[in-house]
């Protein structure tokens, strides 16, 4: 399966990095990092040389409790470090927003696709996103950032992530675009306790049955605190044993902020599914 971006045509056969790039006052694990262009720079570099496939680019926190951020601002957060990355690579650019006007400043400035964890349900965002034509990853989340972690609840959360995935699926078709064009992503840590967190994880292919291919976002995650007993800066271990559980469970993209270390142990995963082994 091929993913058709501006920049580039990705292969979906075989996992594929996200890299997180978050420019930030206040993410949960690299808040302020890269606020300087210094700083910004050298972990871009960092990434495409440990051959990142996608740079995700966030100008507005959505860790729980986080405030949420004006448009100017955003705008000011997002606009030239896309236009960074596109002046030293072609390396295809995600924009991580739920703002319309955020999405098309940000295509206009060079990013290739949508990660939205509202799933296009702001208003005017499934018309942006129709109008741009570039794929979107639509994520599950219950409630808003601002309260979601505060008492999270489901019947069967499985079951109620994939009706959400077929109600905004029918709508992005609505809005005229394509259903090839379409990731879904669970939202791990997304107005989810521990346990459902682990139940998504656990049973995570069951997500594949709506054809759309899965992105997953799980990396230094509190769930992986909650099991491991570390504070975010220790969870790369943990990490990256879940990202090998996603991978061999099918998920076609990871969202990482670790890219060289989940590249090898995405190596590792590749190599014991060669066919001639
Ligand atoms: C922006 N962002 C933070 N966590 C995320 C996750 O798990 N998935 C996606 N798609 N985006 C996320």
């Amino acid at each position: 399966m091929d993913l058709n971006l501006r920049h580039k045509i990705l292969n979906l056969d075989c996992p594929q990095v996200m890299g997180i790039l978050n420019v930030t006052p206040d993410s949960f694990s690299d808040g302020g990092c890269f606020v300087t262009p210094d700083a910004l720079q050298l972990q871009i570099e960092k990434m495409l040389q440990a051959g990142v496939a996608i740079i995700d680019v966030g100008g507005e926190s959505t860790r729980p409790g986080a405030q949420q951020v004006g448009l100017a601002e955003e705008l000011e957060r997002v606009v030239p470090c896309i236009e960074l990355i596109r002046r030293i690579s072609d390396v295809p650019i995600s924009i991580d927003t739920s703002k319309p006007e955020v999405m098309r400043a940000a295509i206009a400035a060079g990013a290739d696709m949508i990660n939205d964890v509202n799933a296009l349900r702001a208003e005017g965002a499934l018309k942006a996103a129709a109008e741009l034509g570039v794929p979107v990853c639509l994520m599950h989340m219950q409630g808003e950032p601002k309260t979601m972690q505060q008492q999270p609840e489901y019947t069967d959360v499985i079951q109620q992530v994939l009706g959400f995935f077929v109600e905004r699926i029918a709508a992005c078709e609505a809005a005229g675009l394509a259903r090839e064009n379409i990731f879904l992503d669970p939202g791990f840590g997304f107005g989810k306790t521990v346990e459902h967190n682990f139940q998504m994880l656990k049973k995570l292919e069951l997500f594949h049955s709506l054809g759309c291919p899965l992105l997953v976002g799980i990396s230094r995650k509190s769930m992986l605190g909650a099991v491991t007993g570390k504070p975010v800066e220790q969870r790369l271990a943990g990490s990256l044993a879940a990202v090998v559980v996603a991978a061999l469970q099918g998920a076609q993209v990871l969202r990482v902020h670790d890219v060289a270390e989940t590249i090898d142990a995405l190596r590792v995963v590749q190599a014991t599914q060669m066919e001639e082994r």
